[in-house]
């Protein structure tokens, strides 16, 4: 293909109802706000991609409103200044732009599923993918008490999902996991405290090295990799970093530490397809395992989550869970459906999933097209 012949790009703030609140250490979401940007080019054909940004920065410090501000006022005016050749030339048009990597994580998704629309091939083997069936876990918000959670787990556990993954907090903990593990003596199972704790609890944490888990999720703070380092020391439990990384770079400065032995990748918080390939085939030549993270997506940034995953190294279970987990009706066409914990990735080109336009629109609070 010679270059991506752009004729608009349409940014949509959209709000959907989730079936349950999913609460984490930071706080309880309800309604799920994000921006949808679809790329057209001049044949006519469109490319997708999602914003994982919350409607609030307790996750990272990016929200709604900034990823629209980041794309209207910067991203897409990059894009138009000099449009790509291939996405994978995207990360660089952005590169002097300070982080917002949510924000040029969407804007290059749409362009990487309109590169493959346009190449007539699915986007996860543009992108060098080679499993067509990829594992999956799930991750479990925080309740209102132990009994709920346990019936949570028995239920995805009993839907064949093949990790579970459970949101910790201080007072949330050690007697939580245990409940579980005492439960569920075989499961696959993990702990996520989204940067809930500091050095200062290390014993607690070295407690839950008792219970046999995967792994913990960023238990120290969102931008750090020192006392991860130092905590990792302290405890056998393998350390995942999800927040603390945002580069290849930052994942070369954690190994090089010791400051986590997993890496969960998600698109969004580092800028991209293009940034989370780089980060994978670091850690695969290290030896270290990475997943893909979920940020409650829509079936449009979850279709971009099975595709990265199809790549070697993703060789643990990612938090890419079915449409049906989150959502009454989702975005796309088929819908996300996992049997016995698995993904069967599809084989359309682009993200491999329709994007339904009628649904769309339903959820559409406002949308802006922008033209070269
Ligand atoms: O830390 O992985 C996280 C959801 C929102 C923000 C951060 C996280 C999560 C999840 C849910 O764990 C993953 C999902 O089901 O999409
Ligand atoms: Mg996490």
């Amino acid at each position: 293909m010679m270059s991506m012949q752009l004729a608009a790009i349409t940014l949509r703030a959209m709000r959907m109802r989730m079936k349950a609140p999913f609460t984490t250490s930071f706080g309880t979401e309800w309604d799920k706000d994000f921006i949808l940007v679809e790329v057209k080019d001049k044949e006519g054909r469109s490319g997708w991609g999602e914003a994982v940004a919350m409607k609030e920065p307790l996750y990272n410090e990016e929200t709604v409103s900034t990823v629209w501000i980041m794309l209207k006022k910067f991203l897409i005016p990059l894009i138009w200044r000099q449009p790509p050749g291939h996405p994978r030339d995207v990360a660089g048009l952005f590169r002097h732009i300070r982080r917002n990597y949510m924000a040029k994580a969407a804007v290059e998704g749409a362009l990487w599923d309109l590169y493959a629309m346009a190449e007539n091939v699915p986007l996860y083997r543009a992108l060098g993918g080679e499993r067509t069936a990829i594992d999956v876990g799930i991750s479990l918000g925080i309740e209102s008490s132990v009994d709920r959670l346990l019936a949570n787990v028995e239920k995805y556990v009993a839907a064949g999902y093949k990790r579970i993954k459970i949101k910790i907090k201080p007072g949330w903990d050690i007697d939580v996991v245990a409940a579980v593990r005492q439960r569920f003596p075989a499961i696959q199972l993990m702990a996520d405290a989204n940067s809930a704790y500091t050095l200062a609890d290390a014993d607690r944490l070295a407690a839950l090295d008792d219970y046999d888990l995967m792994m913990i999720e960023q238990p120290l703070a969102h931008d750090d990799i020192i006392d991860h380092a130092v905590l990792q020391k302290q405890v056998k439990t393998p350390i995942c970093l999800d927040e603390s990384i945002h580069s290849v770079e930052d994942a070369r400065k954690a190994l090089e530490l010791d400051s986590g032995r997993i890496i969960n990748i998600k698109i969004g918080r580092v800028g991209g397809l293009t940034e989370a390939k780089a980060i994978h085939d670091l850690c695969l030549s290290r030896g270290i395992p990475v997943w893909c993270g979920g940020m409650l997506e829509s079936g449009i940034g979850r279709a971009h989550n099975v595709a990265i995953t199809t790549l070697a190294g993703f060789t643990l279970p990612g938090d890419t869970a079915a449409s049906s987990r989150y959502w009454e009706e989702d975005l796309i066409e088929p819908e996300v459906t996992v049997q016995d914990g698995v993904i069967h990735v599809p084989d359309r080109p682009g993200i491999g999933y329709v994007p339904r336009r009628d649904r769309i629109d339903t959820y559409t609070l406002y949308s802006e097209t922008f033209r070269p």
